[in-house]
């Protein structure tokens, strides 16, 4: 956008944030600047773009848009969802002490545990969904509170504005993965967090061809910090990556709204099921949390899970699917579906599995955009196997 100062709601951002047509050409889609460095013209003398781990322009076009998106000053894209989650851990010390969703994505409570443990760094996983157990968590070494909401794959929900009256008079940051629902339905910094993540493999880019992250935030030391953890650990956004994405977030919000349309009704159909013991989806009023999520969420989004009862059950249901497609990862156009105990929750002990509800006949859907009438017939003649 020339005039900065156009007031811009959602799609427009999506379509014109950080797009300005490139200033040597026109080209209205940024160019994939497929280069490692820049010519200078004498010492200290350059355009501004010294080395691309460092600078690259279309990853630059991509962080304008995104912290567009989240409403955001500032935006650092990654290499991956857990290079944008590894990147914000290190702004942290050993010793200090970080309060975690009990459920979140498998890879990241790996990254806690497996690897950022070993540095000194502590964590208690508590359930979010009640804020009296962030309160009760708080130590004097609590630096963070890092959320998943709503969590993969269970789809509970922490109240982000309750969480921030206990984060924000205690100078604790408040980390939000906003992957499940992307901006177009939730934008945690303006409910009182401190910094979004994404992994943008999922809505963001949309088309499951691109594995991406991202990190966006307002405070002015953090950025700073951020960016010069982007550029010393150098796990940077490929522009190839970039462009993907903004050409992803470009359609954002009718693909959200589609994803969403579609969520709601296979959740209902679900629901009444006789072969689905439970379906966890915001958007059904049997949620036990689905006020919060009205009044936090714009909409539900196209991420549910369900109980089919077994292993037996799950695979049975995994092996007949025909349209939905067996595999990890989430938030594509194309409907995938999966079996998180053996799959993205793996890494997960099982007895703590049990407790959250990942259990053996858990399968978790990413409702795409497809006909809904399509996926409804698909999924049913693969729940009748069960019987
Ligand atoms: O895969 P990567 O881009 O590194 O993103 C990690 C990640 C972070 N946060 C959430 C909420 C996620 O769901 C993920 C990745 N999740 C899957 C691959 C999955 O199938 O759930």
């Amino acid at each position: 956008m020339k005039d900065k100062t156009l007031p811009a709601k959602f799609s427009t951002l999506a379509i014109h944030a950080g797009q300005d047509p490139d200033p040597t050409t026109g080209a209205v889609s940024i160019p994939i600047y497929q280069t490692s460095t820049y010519a200078q013209e004498g010492i200290g003398k350059h355009k501004g773009f010294e080395y691309a781990r460092t600078q690259n322009p279309t990853r630059l076009a991509l962080e304008k848009n995104l912290a567009a998106l989240e409403n955001g000053k500032t935006g650092f894209a990654f290499a991956s969802g857990m290079a944008a989650i590894n990147a914000v851990m290190t702004l942290l010390q050993t010793g200090d002490h970080v309060i975690v969703s009990d459920n979140t994505y498998g890879g990241t409570f790996r990254l806690f545990d497996k690897v950022l443990k070993k540095f000194g760094l502590e964590f208690s996983y508590v359930d979010t969904r009640e804020p009296q157990n962030v309160e009760d968590a708080v130590r004097p070494e609590t630096r963070m509170v890092f959320v998943e909401t709503p969590t993969n794959p269970v789809m509970s929900l922490t109240d982000l504005r309750a969480v921030a009256a206990i984060t924000k008079p205690r100078g604790l940051r408040l980390v939000v993965d906003n992957t499940f629902m992307s901006p177009y339905f939730q934008r945690p910094l303006e409910l009182g967090a401190d910094i979004v993540v994404h992994s943008t493999t999922k809505y963001l880019n949309g088309h499951s061809d691109s594995v991406g992250g991202a990190v966006l935030l307002n405070d002015e030391a953090d950025a700073r910090q951020l960016a010069f953890i982007q550029n010393a650990a150098g796990a940077i956004l490929s522009p190839m990556d970039s462009w993907l994405v903004m050409r992803g977030t470009k359609t954002l919000a009718v693909r959200m709204r589609q994803h969403d349309d579609n969520g709601r009704q296979v959740a209902q159909f679900l629901a009444e099921h006789p072969q689905v013991k439970k379906v966890y989806y915001p958007g059904l009023k049997s949620h036990p949390q689905h006020e919060l999520a009205r009044r936090q969420m714009s909409g539900f989004g196209g991420m549910l899970a369900l109980e089919t009862g077994s292993l037996e059950n799950a695979g049975r249901v995994l092996e007949a699917v025909k349209l939905c497609t067996l595999g990890e990862s989430l938030g594509g156009v194309e409907t995938l579906i999966s079996h998180p105990a053996t799959m993205t929750h793996a890494s997960v002990p099982a007895s703590e599995r049990t407790r959250l509800g990942i259990t053996d006949g858990l399968v978790r859907l990413s409702v795409g955009i497809e006909d809904v009438e399509d996926l409804i017939a698909d999924l049913d003649q693969a729940l009748n196997k069960i019987a």
